[in-house]
């Protein structure tokens, strides 16, 4: 059965669903796509969805998109390899964590990038740096879910590896970049504020699949 993500190199939330598919050990066909040459935008891509954006999976008459949707149709229709634990206490705090990191640490990553992206951060200022605060406060919170165990939700990777990791590894990428006026994004460095997070960033990156869901054009410029 064919199996096709479609992706930009460097969105988190298309390497969300490569990472899934790598840790699950699944095969399939990677499709970049290019915001900037409007591939999100044609006919074709927004049939397959019309809001423009990736992922997008198609495994053979099946098409999802939403990154955790993606996840959602996995951990169904494979379930050899759970990201989404064993049993019904493991679910539920994996769900809990999924939760968090988008409704929390993505949402304030999302309020301060978004107008830098977008070039309208003028008069924004204050706003963006609480944002950014926001960020910094929730490298704390994640940390401590370690708990001193090798993956956050224990022994295994799940999907809070999955969701989490492309985000912290996108922050550590682009915060050292901005240089606006007025803007202090504060990106910790991870290996001796956060020696914990660092360590398990190292574990994730060490997994099978890890490379192969790695952005191509951060492989290219290192
Ligand atoms: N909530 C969506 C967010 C997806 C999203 O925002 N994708 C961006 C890339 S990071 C995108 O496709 N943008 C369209 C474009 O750049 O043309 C998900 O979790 O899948």
């Amino acid at each position: 059965m064919a199996r096709t993500l479609y992706f930009i190199s460097g969105s988190p939330f298309a390497w969300r669903a490569m990472l899934a598919l790598a840790f699950k050990g699944l095969e399939y066909t990677a499709v970049e796509l290019h915001g900037s040459k409007g591939d999100t935008q044609t006919p074709e891509h927004l049939s397959r969805n019309s809001r423009g954006k990736v992922p997008v999976l198609v495994d053979g008459d099946v098409t999802v998109y939403e990154s955790i949707a993606v996840l959602a149709y996995l951990e169904r229709a494979y379930p050899e390899t759970p990201l989404f634990g064993s049993t019904p206490a493991e679910a539920g705090h994996i769900w809990q964590w999924v939760m968090e990191v988008d409704g929390y640490l993505c949402a304030a990553l999302a309020g301060a990038a978004r107008p830098i992206f977008s070039q309208t951060f003028a008069g924004k200022e204050d706003e963006i740096n609480e944002n950014f605060a926001k960020v910094r406060a929730e490298f704390a919170t994640v940390e401590s879910w370690l708990n001193g165990n090798d993956f956050m939700a224990g022994s295994v990777p799940t999907a809070v590896e999955v969701i989490l990791y492309p985000h912290l590894a996108m922050i550590a990428r682009i915060g050292p970049t901005i240089k606006v006026p007025g803007i202090n994004p504060n990106i910790p460095d991870y290996a001796t504020e956060f020696p914990a997070l660092a360590a398990w960033m190292k574990r994730v990156e060490a997994l099978p699949g890890f490379d192969a869901a790695y952005p191509p054009h951060w492989r290219d410029a290192a």
